[in-house]
């Protein structure tokens, strides 16, 4: 019952209106998986504690079995339906339930969803009457196996069963972003994709519009510059508007127009109408360089995480102002969305910003060469009939076509990123690829594709970065690998960068970083001091700036963030550039001095 890929973002508009379900939900965790049987939508559940949504669930009691639980999680909260909005289509929409979920309104199921980091809805126009309460019930649930993205496993301990995963940071769950009710107009806009351009000063926004229910109505469009001047107009589904005296979108400068797609019928009354904001720019890959608006780029940034205290995972417009803010003080020009699709409100951020972003799948963790950081066997073959498989596979595409119809129109996004560290030295990862990479391209043939390569496929052993346009390398020569001898681990990594550059690809370096104590200092370079970190990263800065097919660096990480525990992690993972409370390390001052030549 997964819904088809097509989705407008709910939005206020002349013909549209949206109310938001945020608050304090109804939650039971349901570890029998007995609720559904039970008919726990039915009614009220059974012996409820209250929610905050968006949140993740994990740290929000005082109870240690509820932060590492693993199953089925209800969740429900009545909503009245506005009165207004008789004969209108309402559809009832999530921005992300983590990893999975099945929606019930009253008693009638509406919508299933796998994955955890992309929305979905459904239209419930038959259930719901304007005017009246209704029961919303998501039966969400955390678990992972070998056929979700990102993978994990249950296994049998002698204390009972317990979820294993690949990935270093703590799998936070629940309703991470908001829902929403929303009605738009039966006779309405479905989908809206633009692909931008220009030629010397004169921009243009090729334009497709899906519609429904439209039967005798015409597709007009209006493009008005920021100042709302009208620049140009356009009529029927498909179409190309022509921008004179482009103003660009451009990195460091987020310019919009915005796009007014309406549905008119034939005595030009307006239907529907929907707007997209459009930031008209190129994105190319031209030999070693990577080109915004024919321009080379140098990505200036870091790979980042949506982590939080209290909160986990879930999105806080608060929380992504400070991160922008400090992004804009260091001097960063754009991040990874590591190490999976973030909200859509912070692509939005980063598109008015002019902060450039890499867009990655929440597919991490397809190494059993990995243990939550880069040691320790698993145990498992990675691509196997029994571990990640065909449906893995399937799974993972559908993820990729969900990212990328979800972030097309976003000017920001200029680089699609398929994995973070699959395993990639063997042939059944070649197999497992290939025809991802072709889904991405089908589904967006205007942006380059890659993957993040892991250190365990150096040069020469990697059979996957031939499918990629950009290689994307995360390497820790001076952490994992020559701890604390700076001096061996600059020969090492610049022997094997040098390798690389020879493939003639654009090369960004995805993440470096050390582990850093905040307040931990030495006079003579020690891992774990906050004086090791800013060596770490001035050894990595000589050896890219002496490859010149390096056209990026993004630290690993932003910020300090929570993990599983285990002997590699103090507290999370604190390679961090900031702490997780985003107090500055050294490494922040040192940073803002290398990015900020103004600074
Ligand atoms: C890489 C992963 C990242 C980890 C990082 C680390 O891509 O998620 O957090 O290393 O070990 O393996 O700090």
């Amino acid at each position: 019952m997964t819904k088809g890929t097509t989705m407008l973002r709910p939005q206020d508009t002349a013909t549209r209106e949206t109310k938001r379900l945020d608050g304090i939900w109804s939650f039971q965790l349901d570890g029998d998986s007995a609720g559904r049987d039970a008919g726990w939508f039915g009614g009220p559940l059974p012996s409820p504690r209250d929610m905050a949504v968006p949140a993740s669930f994990n740290d929000l009691t005082a109870d240690a079995a509820v932060r590492d639980y693993f199953g089925d999680i209800w969740y429900q909260r009545t909503v009245r339906v506005p009165r207004g909005w008789a004969d209108q289509r309402i559809v009832l929409h999530f921005e992300s339930a983590t990893h999975r979920a099945t929606v019930w309104v009253d008693d009638h199921e509406v919508v299933s969803h796998e994955g955890g980091y992309t929305p979905f809805e459904a239209d419930v126009t038959e259930f719901v009457s304007p005017g009246d309460e209704v029961r919303i019930t998501a039966l969400v649930n955390n678990t992972l196996s070998f056929q979700s993205i990102p993978p994990g496993v249950i296994e049998d301990t002698a204390a009972g069963k317990a979820q294993r995963y690949w990935h270093d940071f703590f799998n936070f769950a629940g309703i991470h972003r908001s829902v929403w009710l929303a009605a738009t107009p039966q006779a309405r806009v479905e989908d809206v994709t633009v692909v931008t351009g220009f030629s010397g000063d004169v921009g243009s926004v090729d334009y497709t519009v899906e519609t429904a229910d439209s039967d005798g109505l015409e597709v007009r469009t209006l493009l008005r510059d920021a100042t709302g001047r009208e620049v140009a107009t356009g009529t029927g589904a498909t179409g190309s508007l022509s921008v004179a005296d482009v103003h660009l979108w451009a990195p460091g400068h987020g310019y919009f127009y915005d796009l007014e797609v309406q549905l008119v019928d034939d005595t030009s009354v307006v239907l529907d109408t929907y707007h997209q904001s459009v930031g008209i720019r190129t994105v190319e890959v031209r030999g070693t360089e990577f080109l915004i608006n024919g321009d080379p780029f140098y990505f200036k940034g870091f790979g980042m995480h949506e982590d939080h205290s209290t909160i986990g995972k879930a999105h806080s417009p608060a929380h992504v102002v400070q991160d922008f803010e400090l992004l804009d003080w260091i001097g960063a020009n754009s991040f990874r969305t590591s190490h999976y699709p973030y909200s859509e409100d912070v692509l939005d951020h980063a598109d008015r910003h002019g902060i450039v972003i890499i867009d990655e799948t929440a597919a991490v963790g397809l190494n059993m060469g990995l243990g939550g950081g880069i040691f320790g066997g698993q145990g498992y073959t990675t691509f196997s009939p029994e571990t990640i498989n065909e449906s893995t596979r399937e799974v993972h595409a559908q993820a990729i076509r969900e990212l990328i119809t979800r972030d097309k129109n976003h000017p920001s996004v200029v680089l699609w990123s398929i994995a973070n560290e699959p395993e990639s030295d063997t042939e059944g990862a070649e197999d497992y690829f290939r025809p991802l990479f072709d889904v991405a391209r089908e589904a967006d043939p205007t942006r380059p594709v890659g993957f993040v390569n892991v250190m365990l496929a150096p040069h020469g052993a990697c059979r996957v970065s031939q499918f990629a346009d950009v290689l994307m390398l995360n390497r820790y020569y001076g952490w994992y690998v020559h701890t604390g001898d700076l001096a061996s681990a600059e020969v090492a990594w610049t022997e094997e960068l040098a390798g690389w550059a020879s493939e003639g690809k654009p090369i960004v370096i995805t993440e470096y970083g050390a582990d850093t104590l905040a307040g931990n200092h030495s006079l003579t370079p020690q891992p774990w001091s906050e004086e090791y970190q800013v060596d770490y990263l001035d050894m990595n800065h000589r050896v890219f700036d002496a490859c010149e097919a390096v056209v990026g660096e993004h630290v690993w990480n932003f910020a300090d963030f929570a993990t599983t525990s285990g002997i590699m992690r103090v507290d999370g993972n604190k390679k961090g550039a900031f702490t997780r409370d985003r107090k500055p390390k050294a490494a922040a001052f040192a940073l803002r001095r290398r990015w900020r030549k103004d600074a």
